[in-house]
């Protein structure tokens, strides 16, 4: 089953490729203008937002051309009832002339803690036409200052072994209460450290898991929040929770870097009730609290897994009336020090769920099953048998020669739960407080013979809006992008982690520089990375220093310049495809702080600052992880100036958009010089390269124009023929130079290397991944062979800019940064090699965009389509304007169409929101 988030956007673009395929000129015929998708902070009615002025959101829904929002009102009510009565009083932004429709920022009344907002919009359309208003939508405030916590952080702390130490038992937490009058309504904030789950009367609130988010617990918490009034009745009510370690408490794992371990896990809680009769009582967190360790989740730890002893349930435990006289008063205990902050993110869900697709009795006993897919999740176990059964289930993503599950890679991770059964009738469980990457399932100890009923796969992710699908007629490519959707959902667990099997998990920054542009195109991960820019800001020192992992739960400050770099990469990717000025401009300061601290390590121009080199470059042995190989590793100061000089291009653009002209001088100078002395340092003039030549060596310099302007051919010349003589057409690049080799090939009018590189089948290529029965994207090129110490079977950093390249180059949709979000779109696919079809949709803040090409004989068949308040240059590949048709008429003329240039084989059009059917002949 999907969830519904999943289902919506899928229903859209199909409705929507539908739409395209069959009805021509009638979907032109101009329709009303319809408002859909209200969204406050980019997110779909949210609770406890604490921004003080949110940014508001909506699209325009409105198929005919050239339909475009010249203006708009907003009302904020702070009742249903007022916004119905269009009394917004709490902000009647009136008429306001702008075609802005993502993240216009509220500017009515101060907000106060705990606020109720809801809100509507209508537009009028450039012909005066004024919409309906839109359905109303909501959004709530969170406990702005530290004084509205009337609560206690509450807890035990203090061990109480199970088996090992760093395996708690789950702490259960409970509370009755009185509310004797007629509930108005009740809201609920907590923050259950490190993970938890909320009950009232006996039921759980939300269908969150594993929240609240990852943070630098030091610095900040998270706290959850819920309107509940639903949930209690007048009388007795009980409240409940229950508290997992997460990455809160998690001591003892040393392998290969200290990780930080926190405190014992802790629940901070805060109940507002307010009445009819216009009183108002906090319940909250204290000393009146009761607790017990010996409930049925007997060991918890993210990586080793849960053991749940069924046996000792107890029912009734979150209901008014339970007997908890075997219960112990919590201990008040410390604060975790970070301050508690609302969340803007989409939680953690099970996505979807998966059926086994095959399962085998291995040896007696012993049961293997096979989800069909490198998963990230857990399994729901369904079972019948008598009590005191133990049934084992141990995760892996790949298997031995033997059939039995290969471990190895997974290093300190045991990833195994554990069932005991009560033995009554059916039993259905599944884990809460962890989380395996596994396609593989051995189950032990089952009564009887297993089905492939017994377990399902639950996929457990970030549920964020997915925002496009791509297709093509090339299969290879089809499985790739697959495996990239894969390892990219599977691992977004409230921060983008590198991997989720193995005993790590963490915030590595490099893995996520360019290849998150790529993500954008299929997830909506703007608050992701928004929030994870938080992270990187809450675990930044006083000196600037940036570490390698955010948040910092593997403390390596180590000052390099690439990995550290992502905090600079991530705002532009946040402004080019969301338009999110406001993340952009709130991580500023932390931005230059991490530059000018960086400055101090800049000698003649030239920052050799590196610590991992051009990550996992195919090597030349495949048992090795790393290359030894001289000529295929760049040398540290070819990453890291080069880096650094993007760094600062991308600084003095951003200073002069906030209007910090002095800041804006300042990085542009010292990029100047950098630039200078690189080419001084670094380039052979006579060679026509720079150091020793590797194809990361051109493709930086290139990337980022660094390259003097009459040396560019000859760099470029170099890479081809590394590509062409020494690797033979496939990948040379590692983590650093593959963020942009596909976009440079072809920027460069090499295409059809980057096909060539993006569809190989043999060694090193994401083909010879999936030729050897990839699921997801590997960590190392040689992941089959390589050393189990390092080696995932589910990491993205290898993606580089291929999704980038699917999306921008072959179906041909890109943000023109101009005017960022989407506003205005650059079309411009290159039909390449056998490729027959290229099908994408994408939805922008703006709408969905699509892109669907096919070969008729020699004539290039496209249609598009372009969300309403938008516009797109389009290149249409022909020779001249008469070759080129829309919906069956000449181009001139067409309605929606500016003719612009002939440019280099392509008819440059600029086109109005609308969908457009073209039909190129002479494309050679
Ligand atoms: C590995 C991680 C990550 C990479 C670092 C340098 O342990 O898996 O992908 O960024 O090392």
């Amino acid at each position: 089953m999907i969830k519904p988030n999943f289902l919506k956007t899928i229903v859209i673009g199909l409705m929507l490729a539908t739409l395209m395929a069959t009805s021509g000129q009638q979907a032109f015929s101009k329709t009303t203008l319809k408002l859909a998708d209200l969204r406050c902070e980019n997110l779909e009615n949210p609770t406890g937002i604490d921004a003080a002025q949110p940014g508001l959101s909506w699209i325009l829904n409105s198929t005919g051309r050239g339909r475009n929002q010249a203006a708009y009102q907003i009302l904020v009510a702070s009742s249903r009832e007022n916004l119905a009565d269009d009394n917004g009083d709490l902000w009647n932004s009136g008429r306001v002339n702008s075609s802005q429709s993502v993240q216009v920022s509220y500017a009515g009344k101060p907000l106060a803690s705990g606020a109720l907002c809801f809100w509507k919009v209508r537009v009028w359309d450039d012909q005066g036409t004024v919409s309906e208003w839109s359905q109303p939508a909501f959004w709530t405030m969170g406990l702005l200052q530290p004084e509205d916590w009337r609560t206690k952080w509450v807890g035990l702390d203090g061990e109480v072994v199970t088996n090992e130490s760093r395996r708690l038992p789950a702490r259960w937490l409970r509370k009755e209460f009185a509310a004797p009058k007629e509930i108005k309504r009740a809201t609920v904030c907590f923050s259950g450290l490190g993970w938890s789950e909320l009950y009232i009367n006996g039921e759980k609130i939300g269908d969150h898991v594993l929240s609240p988010p990852l943070s630098e617990y030091p610095k900040r918490v998270y706290y959850e929040t819920f309107e509940v009034a639903g949930r209690l009745k007048p009388g007795a009510n009980a409240v409940g929770v229950v508290l997992g370690n997460g990455r809160f408490y998690a001591p003892r794992r040393t392998h290969p870097t200290k990780t930080l371990s926190f405190d014992f896990p802790k629940l901070l809680l805060q109940l507002h009730i307010e009445y009819a009769d216009g009183t108002a009582t906090n319940i909250v967190s204290d000393e009146s609290w009761k607790l017990t360790t010996n409930g049925p989740i007997v060991a918890n730890n993210e990586y080793d897994g849960e053991e749940y002893d069924a046996r000792k349930e107890f029912p009734g435990w979150s209901e008014p009336g339970f007997d908890d006289s075997q219960w112990q008063p919590v201990q008040i205990v410390s604060s975790p020090d970070g301050v508690p902050s609302g969340i803007r993110q989409e939680p953690i869900r099970v996505t979807q769920r998966l059926k086994p697709v095959s399962v085998k009795e291995l040896n007696p006993g012993v049961f293997i099953f096979d989800m069909g897919q490198n998963m990230v999740g857990w399994c729901q176990l369904k079972v019948r048998g008598p009590a005191a059964t133990r049934v084992e289930l141990r995760h892996a993503e790949t298997l031995k020669p033997d059939g039995s599950l290969y471990t190895a890679n997974l290093r300190s991770a045991r990833a195994t739960d554990i069932y005991t059964l009560k033995g009554h009738g059916e039993e259905v469980w599944q884990p809460r407080f962890t989380l395996h990457g596994f396609r593989f399932v051995e189950m032990t100890g089952y009564p009887g013979r297993p089905t492939l009923d017994s377990l399902t796969g639950c996929v457990v992710n970030d549920d964020l809006p997915v925002t496009g699908e791509f297709e093509c007629s090339n299969p290879l490519l089809n499985q790739i992008y697959h495996n990239i959707v894969w390892g990219v959902r599977g691992n977004y667990h409230s921060i983008p982690t590198d991997c989720p099997q193995r005993d790590e998990r963490q915030g590595w920054l490099g893995d996520r520089a360019e290849e998150s542009r790529g993500e954008t195109y299929f997830f909506d991960n703007e608050a992701l990375y928004a929030k994870w820019l938080q992270d990187m800001a809450d675990a930044q020192k006083t000196n600037g220093s940036i570490p390698d992992v955010c948040p910092s739960y593997w403390p390596l400050y180590n000052d390099d310049v690439t990995w550290p770099s992502t905090s600079i990469v991530i705002p532009e990717m946040l402004r080019d495809q969301f338009a999110d000025e406001q993340a952009v401009a709130r991580h500023y300061d932390s931005a230059r702080m991490w530059i000018e601290h960086m400055m101090g390590f800049v000698t003649n121009g030239i920052i050799a600052r590196d610590r991992y080199g051009d990550w996992c470059v195919p090597p030349e042995d495949p048992t090795l992880i790393h290359s030894k190989d001289p000529k295929r590793n760049t040398n540290p100061a070819l990453l890291a100036t080069p880096f650094f000089y993007h760094d600062l291009r991308l600084m003095e653009n951003e200073a002069r958009r906030l209007g910090k002209t002095d800041d804006a001088n300042c990085f542009g100078k010292l990029a100047d010089e950098i630039k200078v002395a690189f080419n001084e340092k670094f380039l052979n003039r006579d060679l026509g390269q720079y150091d020793n030549g590797t194809p990361t060596s051109c493709v930086l310099p290139l990337a980022f124009g660094l390259v003097p302007d009459d040396m560019r051919g000859k760099i470029f010349d170099h890479l081809v023929r590394k590509i062409t003589d020494e690797t033979h057409g496939h990948i040379g690049t590692g983590l650093v130079g593959g963020q942009f080799l596909m976009r440079v090939l072809t920027a460069n009018g090499r295409l059809d290397l980057a096909y060539m590189i993006a569809t190989q089948k043999t060694y090193p290529s994401w083909g010879y991944m999936v030729e050897h029965g990839a699921t997801t994207i590997w960590e190392l090129w040689n992941g089959d062979t390589a050393n189990p110490a390092m080696n995932s079977g589910n990491h993205v950093m290898l993606v580089g800019d291929l999704a980038i390249w699917l999306y921008e180059d072959l179906a041909g949709i890109k943000a023109d940064p101009e005017q960022p979000g989407f506003k205005h779109i650059i079309m411009q696919p290159t039909p390449v090699g056998d490729l027959k079809f290229v099908r994408a949709t994408h939805l922008s803040p703006y709408g969905w965009i699509s892109s669907e090409w096919h070969w008729e004989g020699d004539q290039f068949d496209w249609q598009i389509k372009i969300p309403a308040n938008t516009t797109a240059t389009v290149y249409l590949p022909a020779q001249n304007v008469e070759a080129v048709t829309e919906s069956g008429q000449p181009l001139a003329g067409a309605d929606g169409v500016k003719f612009l240039r002939v440019e280099g084989g392509r008819v440059v059009v600029d086109v109005q929101s609308g969908a457009y059917h073209f039909v190129c002949k002479d494309t050679k």
